[in-house]
């Protein structure tokens, strides 16, 4: 089948919305906090949970279970022809601490939906069809995201990154990995209800650390102190100014970690610790105001006499486009469907920034409430996520025929 049969569309794709909601809903069990907030950390019991979860869903629609050393678990319905290149679909179930269910769940158990759709109307994919849940989309725990798919499009330096990497308990990744059943082999080895993404703009994020004399609140005067709080304070200051003075709204910056040592009221912060993560569509641009807050942290270092102990650079990535096959299916998919769609940009950044470097990639948006993320009232309606899986039903049936 070279097309997409409308006869087969909007009247014959029945997408299960009951079981997609309803197992939305179970998979947000699956939390260190309370609902309506989730919290899923790579590789804690919960996290574990939630893998063992999406594995039975998938062997629910009848896919092929296998996972991979770092945990991306892949669920296969095998094409007609199994030799030649497939076609995937996937997202993440990992969750930042206090966010919402649907953040990446969506694109994992919506991907499931649409098998199930197409096994409902007795479709056969040419090209195999597999469904993704990939590991650690978030940063949360090892400082780094995307890693499951940075891995998979061989990432040059991920491994040796990993091996260096300890979260905030001084857990090695490889410890982490080990108790969650996966391996050290990682370390062995080196209004509108649709948007169709075009391009994933660029993700930095850094790592910055001050240190002064710290020193008694009360006994030690102004003009003698060397602050490391307000330097840090500064910094953010600065990363907002810079990032402004980009003069495009496509360059956001934010500073979303900000801690002081020793952290007491008396007590003035003798070392401070920022994370910053900055994003543009324009890589050059993005890359310049990384520049001018690496100056700033030095001029306000020198100017507070606080030394920079730490200006590191975690990841600084090339933005992404996407292939114009999957958007021309997906395009396509969705006017079958008579959906309103827009193509657009993604300013957050997905494990398809990664899988864009070793095939053609796309993404199919739907919207959020109030596009909240991140947040625990994140909220997408059932009505509008059934439409993005029927056009994703349509997308991969379309892709898996070519
Ligand atoms: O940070 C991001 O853009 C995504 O939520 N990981
Ligand atoms: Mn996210
Ligand atoms: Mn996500």
């Amino acid at each position: 089948c070279n097309g997409i049969d409308v006869a087969m569309t909007e009247e014959t794709l029945f997408v299960d919305g009951h079981r997609l909601q309803q197992q939305i809903d179970e998979l947000s069990s699956f939390s260190d906090t309370p609902p309506p907030s989730v919290t899923r950390i790579l590789f804690t019991g919960n996290d574990v949970a939630a893998r063992r979860y999406v594995k039975g869903a998938m062997k629910e629609v009848g896919l092929l279970v296998r996972e991979d050393a770092i945990g991306n678990i892949f669920g296969r319905w095998e094409g007609s022809i199994p030799g030649i290149p497939g076609v995937a679909s996937g997202s993440h179930t990992d969750a930042i601490p206090y966010a919402g269910k649907y953040d990446g769940v969506v694109g994992v158990l919506g991907a499931i939906a649409a098998v199930r759709a197409l096994k409902r109307i007795g479709f056969q994919p040419k090209r195999s069809i597999e469904v993704i849940m990939f590991t650690s989309e978030e940063p949360t725990r090892f400082g780094f995201g995307c890693l499951g798919s940075r891995m998979m499009a061989n990432s040059t330096n991920i491994v040796e990154i990993l091996k260096e990497s300890f979260d905030a308990e001084n857990v090695s990744f490889a410890e982490a990995a080990k108790e969650a059943g996966y391996l050290d082999v990682v370390m062995d080895h080196s209004g509108i209800p649709i948007g169709i993404v075009t391009a994933i703009a660029a993700p930095a994020s850094l790592k910055v650390g001050f240190k002064g004399d710290g020193g008694h609140a009360g006994a030690v005067l102004m003009p003698v102190r060397n602050d490391a709080g307000l330097a840090g304070a500064e910094l953010a200051l600065s990363v907002e100014k810079n990032v402004l003075a980009s003069g495009s709204t496509d360059t956001v910056g934010t500073t979303g970690v900000f801690k002081i040592h020793p952290g007491a009221v008396n007590s003035i912060p003798r070392e401070s610790h920022l994370e910053i993560d900055i994003r543009d569509i324009d890589e050059k641009r993005r890359d310049k105001v990384v520049d001018e807050i690496k100056r700033s942290a030095h001029e306000i270092a020198g100017r507070r006499r606080v030394t920079l102990t730490t200006f590191e650079i975690v990841n600084q990535d090339p933005p992404a486009q996407s292939g114009d096959q999957v958007v021309g299916a997906a395009i396509e998919a969705a006017e079958l469907l008579g959906l309103e769609y827009q193509t657009m940009i993604s300013r957050a950044y997905h494990d398809s920034l990664f899988m864009a470097r070793i095939a053609p990639m796309g993404m199919i948006f739907i919207p959020c409430y109030k596009g909240y993320s991140h947040r625990p009232d994140e909220f997408a309606s059932l009505e509008d996520m059934i439409k993005g899986v029927q056009v994703l039903s349509l997308t991969l049936k379309r892709l898996s025929s070519l």
